[in-house]
């Protein structure tokens, strides 16, 4: 079994499918996001994650005070690395949503050689350094940060946007405790069926009829993957190498540590079915099936959604703009990055 006591492991990456035609949305460019800050309006303060075309770093308005988290994302590396379409999908989305278990966007605004995204700073750091530091945790542990995981995708699944990045490094514990999901990277808005559909039905691929690999069953799949790694300690396909990694998920195969309760067992069993149309989450209930699963019993789905759980772990602050619960990344200099063409410029024209 790998070495499950590292700090991180290998970051998300494309999927196997790697198309990323969006729908695409007609959103306003006179939203709220675009009027109201400058990055000259804030300090940065220090680096709190890093990735391959940017970073988020703490910073503070300087005429408010107020702390937030400020993510950087480098124009040319954006292009370099194809992500342009991920980077609008994930602005798009991030305008969308609003819900308590999300990481909240203030701000958006770009340059000419960045782009900037201003959240609430969400100062308990990642679920990934809880579970690492406890081992494991315990099924009340685990029932917890699923309830609220399970109230956030219900609602993004209402709205047609599947998250598709699941894990404990993209879930944030705010100052009491209560989980936000971060990074829409991968996030996309489904395409509006009455459209895609609107072709003579008996010529539609099964995939057009189906949205393969764009369905909210991607969520729920991840999510007993989640349940497992937090009740085990370690994930239920794990190998030294991606392909590996692959090999095991559709062998279907998994093996039960002796110590899981039974009824998580169930559940996580029921959310990692190969075919998506048995998977629950994805049947006609949706959601339902899996908030009425036996694990679930006693919760009371509105008291979830209004934070009214007890937190097990309430993350140690000493003083506001605390960073402690972060790891420290070494700085660079992203002011000096390239500017962009104005051709290339043209990618982001209504960012
Ligand atoms: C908010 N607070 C801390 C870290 C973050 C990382 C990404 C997005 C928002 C965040």
């Amino acid at each position: 079994m790998a070495d499950y006591s590292i700090r991180s492991r290998q970051e998300s990456t494309e999927s196997l499918d790697s198309s990323s035609a969006v729908t695409s949305e007609d959103y306003s460019d006179d939203d709220k996001e675009k009027d109201g800050y400058d990055i000259e309006d804030f300090h940065i303060i220090k680096t709190i994650g890093t990735g391959t075309f940017g970073r988020v770093v703490l910073c503070k308005n300087k005429e408010t005070d107020e702390y937030g988290a400020m993510k950087i994302l480098c124009l040319a590396d954006v292009i370099r690395l194809k992500q342009v379409e991920h980077v609008k999908n994930e602005k798009n989305i991030l305008q969308e949503i609003r819900h308590p278990f999300v990481v909240n966007m203030l701000w958006c605004d770009r340059d000419e050689s960045c782009i900037y995204m201003l959240f609430e700073y969400v100062c308990g750091g990642e679920l990934f350094s809880y579970l690492r530091n406890a081992g494991r945790f315990t099924s009340s542990t685990g029932n917890f940060y699923s309830s609220e995981i399970v109230s956030a995708l219900e609602y993004l699944h209402s709205k047609s946007i599947v998250y598709r990045d699941l894990k404990p490094e993209n879930l944030l514990l705010d100052k009491d405790g209560h989980l936000k999901i971060t990074d829409f990277g991968f996030a996309k808005k489904l395409s509006d069926r009455t459209w895609t559909l609107c072709g003579t039905p008996e010529y539609l691929a099964p995939e057009i009829i189906q949205s393969k690999g764009h369905n909210k069953a991607v969520d729920w799949w991840a999510l007993g993957v989640l349940i497992y790694e937090m009740l085990a300690g370690y994930p239920p396909f794990y190998d030294d190498n991606p392909f590996g990694i692959y090999e095991k998920i559709l062998s279907g195969k998994i093996e039960w540590p002796k110590h899981l309760d039974t009824v998580a067992k169930d559940l996580i069993k029921k959310l990692l079915v190969q075919d998506r149309t048995k998977r629950l989450g994805n049947m006609k209930s949706g959601a339902e099936d899996i908030k009425r699963h036996r694990w679930f019993k006693g919760i009371d789905w509105h008291e979830v959604y209004m934070r009214k759980l007890t937190p097990p772990f309430v993350p140690k602050i000493m003083y506001d703009g605390d960073s402690s619960n972060f790891d420290d990344y070494p700085e660079a200099d992203w002011k000096s990055s390239r500017t962009l063409e104005e051709s290339e410029l043209k990618l982001f024209e209504n960012f």
